[in-house]
């Protein structure tokens, strides 16, 4: 485990190697306690670097050097320095190019971080990005590095039948000892970062795309045997995906083969290697009875995204890891329009907008807030985050906005063909579009370089005599940490202004700001926009489809909202009001409880969602994201200070209860109308009315007979969607209830041998409300299924109930922050990546009221006391409490 050594990378840092690698070949001899790696580098020194000039190759992890050779002469220990983190060679060859070999001893079944080459149920598979190639062999393992590789992989055929690498099947043949041996090659060059490497004995589904210019690409997924069918949905996601990225952005496969390999242990979701993705199995397995509707969705965007980096991140990738949003970033919002043209896009919008929230904005709000495009870090593992990936995209997506789509995709053309085959920048990114579209987006590039989300604040007025109407529009952005003068931004902010019949009106000028195609550009701290030509008072819908990530707080009467929610034509827009005006009743309903009164909603409210509900001209699915109640951390995030959990639980199951009542008729009567007929079909139009189905029943299992309609509910399920919310509700919201206890046995019973599907059992259970659940936790540490070494059930389990259980994370006595505590420093011996993503739960501690945050306090400081901690850890830790 690498020790923290305060070491902290700076972007101004930056120079090019002095050394390039244009050829790496390399053998790898594998055995589970020893394998041998065979590193044959060509070398080529830069022009105009000295010959003195030392090369430094980069190493981690407990690999054993056994032999280097430069030029075909072997070194004695005296001329090279070898330390675990580097290699270093003083005295190298006159000529440009020369050759060095090195031969590296390994490990893989110790491997416990998962980085590197490990083994997962017995398969060889490796995980390089970041910086794992090094725990390989010493390289130059940075990403301005490109190299060839041709990779030829030994191993006992008993154990690994299947050897994968990147790119090209070349050769394979047999060995002596019952070994057998394959050659892979791949072409293009690439980083470190995306060399992979599997073998082992695993299952296979294949297929075949033909390319828009008429190539044939072999496919294949390979999984664990037995769950073969389990990924053709996996299968059918990725020819959608490479057809859409043809007749997207003009993006076409360039190797012969292209295969995915799912593992059971993983400490992401997935990685998108040359030719050759690395999954976490999570996302490849599903069929009816394991995977609900979300766990489809999530298995086409992620299949999406590996794959769309085969151009944002493989062809051109980045110069550093300063710029890795150029490649994540990118690549979302690739995957985001993919789910949107696949789904439905006014509703994959709104999902999209629930999860920035939920996980960008309190890190964009908190000690862990960062610009998209980093300036400086101590541990490149901890930038994964949602600012790099979530914001990243929204960045791209304004770059659309302000540009409009055609200008938008000439861009992308452009970034194509000008740096394909280079490690690039966000400079060279933004410089496409300036290029195309003659606009100066340098202001825009703040988004980039400058971290918080920026308030908007909009009054307005309107005056009949001269038909003018007029927006004052403020922008402000809130320090964060090592930032905390701030520039103004250059905002896209779309509007309309909506007329009493629910049409947009139209005006004859606009000054004070420039307007175009429905978009107001915010640059300067205010603008007073005068709109010319209106005749009656509108009402405003502002930032329509999320048009920039900020937060925006509008004056408007609650008849302008009520208004809004029922007649805006921006379907995002209408949805927001409707979820203002929950979120303002919600706040208020904590005000009230923390007063000591009963909170009370209007009826006007309550029955609006019960026409919404009924809505026919609306599809399902948008009425289910409409119906959600915003979260508990979404409330808490709103309200911002001084936060009790158990008041916002109180406040929201009060609405939720006002709501059910308000609506019994007409959720009981849809509810059973939308019953599930014919055959199964995770398909969009099937899955919305699943989601607006389950979302009735959640609020009907909330009245009287609710339990024994919600087990009914259970029982009669036929898909995991389905069975998966009825037993969310019995655990939830009638936690010890014969139904409940039913339930939760019935499942464990059924999936007992099913690790995917028991992570949503502990995932359910981690989740309950309430002081009881730290208890349940800990016991549930205990149970057969469970693994603290395996990321997804520790996710499921402590990761789950320290981010996503409010009022159970955060019990007043600190026990649940003892839990974790103690979670945390144990899957930090073995896995310190994980454990760092686990420990950011408690980065909004500041934000709780003083009794709990004073437990928090005191959990971050045992943490931070702890000897010998690693690298990834401490550099969380010590930003969570600066
Ligand atoms: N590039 C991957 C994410 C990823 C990053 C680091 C990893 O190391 C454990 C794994 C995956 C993606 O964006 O999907
Ligand atoms: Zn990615």
């Amino acid at each position: 485990m690498r020790t923290d050594i305060g070491q902290v990378f700076k972007l101004e840092d930056y120079r090019p190697s002095d050394y390039f690698i244009p050829e790496t070949k390399l053998t790898f001899r594998l055995s589970p306690e020893k394998t041998m790696v065979v590193a044959l580098l060509t070398l080529e020194r830069r022009d105009g670097v000295d010959v003195s000039a030392p090369l430094v190759l980069a190493g981690d992890g407990p690999m054993r050097l056994v032999r280097v050779e430069v030029d075909g002469k072997a070194l004695s220990p005296e001329d090279y320095e070898a330390t675990p983190d580097s290699l270093t060679l003083a005295k190298l060859p006159a000529a440009r190019r020369f050759t060095l070999l090195m031969e590296t001893q390994l490990a893989p079944s110790q491997n416990e971080t998962l980085m590197g080459l490990y083994r997962s149920s017995g398969v060889y598979c490796t995980q390089c990005e970041a910086e794992g190639f090094r725990r390989i062999v010493y390289f130059l393992d940075r990403p301005d590095i490109l190299s060839v590789y041709t990779v030829r992989i030994e191993a006992l055929k008993s154990e690994a039948p299947l050897l994968l690498s990147n790119g090209n099947p070349v050769e394979s043949g047999k060995l002596e000892g019952g070994r057998h041996y394959a050659v892979w090659h791949d072409p293009f060059p690439k980083p470190s970062y995306l060399f992979a490497l599997v073998a082992g004995d695993l299952g296979r589904i294949t297929d075949s795309f033909t390319t828009m210019s008429g190539k044939k690409v072999d496919l294949g997924i390979y999984v664990e045997h037995g769950k073969e069918k389990l990924a053709h949905y996996a299968m059918d996601a990725l020819k959608r995906s490479m057809k859409w990225d043809e007749e997207t952005f003009g993006c076409e496969y360039d190797l012969d083969v292209f295969n995915i390999v799912a593992v059971s242990d993983f400490n992401m979701g997935a990685m998108e290697n040359k030719g050759l993705n690395i999954f976490n199995d999570k996302y490849v397995l599903a069929d009816r009875e394991t995977a609900t509707d979300a766990d489809f969705a999530n298995i086409e965007a992620i299949i999406a995204h590996e794959y769309f980096h085969n151009w944002t991140g493989n062809r051109i990738t980045c110069r550093d890891w300063f710029q890795l949003c150029l490649k994540e970033g990118l690549t979302v919002f690739r995957d985001h329009e993919f789910s949107a043209d696949q789904r439905s896009r006014p509703v994959k919008r709104i999902a999209e907008v629930r999860t920035l929230r939920a996980h960008q904005f309190p890190e964009d709000q908190g000690p862990l807030a960062h610009p998209v495009r980093p300036r400086r870090y101590r541990e490149i593992n901890n930038f994964y985050t949602a600012t790099v990936y979530e914001k990243g995209s929204e960045v791209v997506r304004m770059i659309r906005t302000i540009l409009g789509a055609e200008t938008f995709r000439q861009g992308m053309d452009l970034y194509f063909l000008r740096h394909d085959g280079e490690a690039a920048t966000i400079e060279d990114f933004i410089r496409v579009f300036e290029d195309v579209s003659g606009r100066d987006l340098s202001q825009f590039a703040l988004w980039y370089h400058q971290a918080g989300t920026p308030n908007v604040t909009v009054g307005s007025s309107h005056n009949p005599a001269t038909q003018e109407f007029t927006l004052e529009i403020e922008q402000s952005v809130p320090p964060t940490p090592s930032e905390s003068r701030k520039r103004l931004m250059h905002i896209p902010l779309a509007f309309g202004l909506v007329g009493r019949n629910g049409k947009d009106l139209v005006y004859s000028n606009a000054e004070g700001a420039s307007v175009e195609n429905g978009v107001i550009h915010i640059r300067k701290r205010r603008h007073t926009v005068r709109f010319s030509g209106i005749t009656e008072r509108p009402a405003i819908s502002l930032n329509r489809g999320f048009s920039a990530p900020l937060t925006l707080a509008v004056e408007q009467s609650a008849d302008d909202k009520f208004f809004l929610a029922g007649n805006d034509s921006d379907e995002f827009s209408r949805w927001q009001a409707f979820n203002t005006l929950l979120t303002d009743a919600l706040i208020d309903a904590f005000r009230q409880i923390l007063g000591g009164k009963k909170p009370i909603f209007v009826a006007r409210l309550t029955s609006l969602a019960g026409k919404i509900a009924g809505d026919e001209t609306l599809e399902p699915a948008y009425r289910a994201l409409a119906l959600m109640l915003p979260s508990e951390a979404d409330i808490a995030r709103d309200i911002g200070k001084n936060i009790d959990p158990d008041a916002i639980f109180a406040g929201r199951e009060a609405l939720a209860v006002a709501i059910a009542k308000e609506n019994q008729a007409v959720f009981t009567h849809l509810y059973e109308t939308l019953q599930d007929r014919g055959e199964f079909s995770p398909n969009a139009k099937d899955a919305g009315r699943r989601a607006l189905r389950n979302m009735l029943l959640d609020y009907l299992c909330l009245l009287p007979g609710g339990a024994k309609l919600t087990l009914r509910h259970f029982h009669d399920a036929t898909n995991m969607t389905d069975r998966a919310a009825a037993l969310t509700m019995l655990a939830h919201r009638h936690h010890g209830s014969p139904e409940a206890i039913e339930a939760l046995g019935a499942f464990e019973t059924r999936y007992a041998s099913d690790p995917l599907v028991m992570d949503k059992w502990f995932q359910i259970q981690a989740s309950v409300p309430g002081p009881q659940t730290v208890e349940s936790v800990r016991a549930l540490t205990s149970h057969p299924a469970f693994s603290m070494t395996n990321p997804n059930r520790l996710r499921s389990l402590v990761g789950t109930f320290s981010a996503a259980n409010q009022t159970g994370f955060h019990r007043p006595d600190g026990e649940g922050y003892r839990l974790f505590v103690e979670t945390v420093l144990d899957v930090e011996k073995r896995n310190p990546q994980m454990a760092s993503r686990l420990a950011t739960a408690l980065r909004s501690w500041r934000s709780l009221e003083p009794v709990r945050q004073a437990k928090a306090r005191e959990a971050l400081l045992a943490m931070a006391n702890t000897e010998n901690l690693s690298a990834d850890l401490r550099d969380i830790i010590e930003r969570t409490l600066a």
